[in-house]
């Protein structure tokens, strides 16, 4: 009887844990910062590191946060001497695979910031997946120098 309360802690944690493993099928975000956009920008990007660290595939439907107006997934295209940045549908994440997004490569579009981000400051950003609870990282604004 005396192990009861015991049980009950374990019962609890294992829920919690099955829990936080559902969140976007075992996908972990590393190294997630925003770059300090300049003072009157109306756009700010957003880099990170996303893991999968499950046996499926899995991807990134679509990114929100209450930072910003919006938030879009662009890639980044060069053709000719020319770079440009287009909209990714979904980012798709292999089984055991790494997706990163870096300066100059793909990045988070945070579009028309309700405040200034800066240095040190954080920014709380929802991917939605296909499979799984949305999955909330928090990003660091970096100053760009
Ligand atoms: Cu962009």
């Amino acid at each position: 009887m005396t192990k009861y309360p015991w049980t009950w802690a374990g019962a609890c944690l294992s829920i919690f844990l099955s829990h936080s493993a559902l969140a976007c099928n075992n996908i972990e975000v590393l190294h997630a910062w925003v770059r300090e956009p300049p003072p009157v920008a109306q756009v700010a990007a957003g880099y990170f590191t996303m893991k999968n660290k499950g046996g499926t595939q899995t991807s990134i439907e679509r990114v929100e946060s209450s930072c910003c107006a919006s938030v879009a997934m662009h890639q980044t295209k060069v053709s000719g001497d020319r770079v440009r940045m287009s909209p990714m549908d979904k980012l798709v994440v292999p089984a055991h695979a790494t997706s990163s997004f870096n300066p100059g490569g793909a990045h988070l579009m945070l579009i028309a910031p309700s405040r200034p981000l800066r240095h040190h400051e954080t920014v709380d950003i929802k991917f939605y997946c296909a499979q799984g609870d949305p999955l909330i990282v928090e990003f660091e604004v970096v100053s760009a120098r």
